[in-house]
């Protein structure tokens, strides 16, 4: 494949020889905040715009174009693989993701078994089409089997993951099956977008400190060490969970490339922890709601504590909220790239 590639500094970064200073990008860069974005949404729902290539080219491109982010983030979301595979799905404004018929038994998923990755085949089209259009690394991704199967069970948001985490403590055995059964189709998702060229991918799980840490050891990280395992063979991963930093010491035996962190880690002393692992993150969204002076000033600490590490990505600690003024990013990106 072609590439236009001219900013390599993520993937140096990914490979622990980044010598300048550290990448940016956001999580959720490609989203609401952005006015472009919503002039888009405005005429069509979400589902409609991650199913069209042609829209999901543009929308990633569109955070590249107003500032100097070092990577783009395919446009799609988590829930895209489950709804692929069979489970209706609606994105409402002001609630989030609905599955129409969530699991209730085990039995919900012997129709999903007949589903096929390649329903995805929008995604596959997207990003062969990004590549040809933007000219620094695109990061796909993929949601982690424990997260994505809460929402799948659930059917929606949810604050505690109740009815999840009864399932995986009143019948482990079935629960487990569905981990397996997202396990593998992940493995396929994440392979196919590795073989079409993305520079690295993300893992989301999002939602593991629900878990005890045993509880993750037991129903999530077998999983993820196996999707980790196998996709690592093509591109590296970084995995990402709010509690990465509750988790970190577990996180670290998953032979993960890198681990984004939530807000709640000092950055400099998980490095300590972990010498030989990418490390990305970790600002509080909500600083950029602050003045631009207060952004560069909290940046500027995350920024002076990994100073000259040759493996730091500059990230939120979760995604980019739609209310962020603009000046606020640009800010941050001036205090990234100019100190
Ligand atoms: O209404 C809109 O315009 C849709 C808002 C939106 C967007 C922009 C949703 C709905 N998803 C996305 C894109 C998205 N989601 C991306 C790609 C774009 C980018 O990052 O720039 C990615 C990587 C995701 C991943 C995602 N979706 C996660 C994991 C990351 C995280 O934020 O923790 C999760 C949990 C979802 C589910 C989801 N999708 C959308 C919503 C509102 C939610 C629910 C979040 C929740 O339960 O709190």
């Amino acid at each position: 494949m072609t590439t236009l590639l001219k900013n390599t500094s993520f993937i140096d970064a990914l490979h622990f020889k980044n010598a300048g200073t550290p990448p940016i990008w956001l999580m959720r860069q490609a989203g609401r905040y952005l006015p472009e974005y919503r002039a888009i949404r405005k005429n069509h729902t979400f589902m409609e715009m991650v199913k069209n290539p042609k829209i999901v080219c543009e929308v990633t491109a569109q955070p590249l174009q107003r500032f100097k982010f070092d990577a783009a983030i395919l446009f799609s979301d988590i829930l895209m693989l489950p709804h692929a595979l069979g489970m209706p799905l609606e994105f409402k404004e002001s609630v989030g993701p609905v599955f129409q018929s969530p699991l209730n038994t085990i039995e919900d998923l012997v129709p999903l078994k007949k589903g096929s990755v390649s329903s995805l085949d929008y995604v596959f089209e997207a990003i062969e089409q990004i590549q040809q259009n933007i000219d620094v690394p695109l990061i796909g991704f993929a949601g982690a089997p424990f997260t994505v199967a809460s929402y799948m069970i659930e059917g929606g948001s949810s604050k505690t993951l109740a009815k999840t985490k009864r399932w995986l403590i009143n019948d482990k055995s079935s629960f487990l099956d569905i981990m397996e059964f997202l396990t593998e189709k992940t493995i396929e998702y994440l392979n196919k977008q590795a073989d079409l060229g993305v520079a690295a991918v993300q893992l989301f799980d999002t939602w593991a400190g629900a878990l005890s840490e045993s509880q993750f050891r037991e129903c999530s990280f077998p999983y993820l060490k196996r999707i980790i395992d196998s996709v690592s063979k093509k591109v590296p991963v970084i995995l990402f969970s709010k509690a990465a930093t509750a988790f970190a010491q577990v996180f670290q035996d998953l032979g993960a490339a890198g681990i984004a962190f939530d807000i709640n880690a000092n950055m400099a002393e998980q490095r300590k922890k972990m010498p030989s692992i990418v490390l990305q993150g970790n600002l509080d969204p909500d600083v950029l709601l602050a003045d631009p002076e207060i952004v560069q000033k909290e940046a500027g600490k995350i920024l002076d504590s990994m100073k000259n590490d040759p493996g730091f990505i500059f990230n939120l600690g979760h995604g980019i909220l739609p209310e962020t003024p603009l000046e606020s990013v640009q800010a941050l990106i001036d205090k990234v790239r100019h100190g």
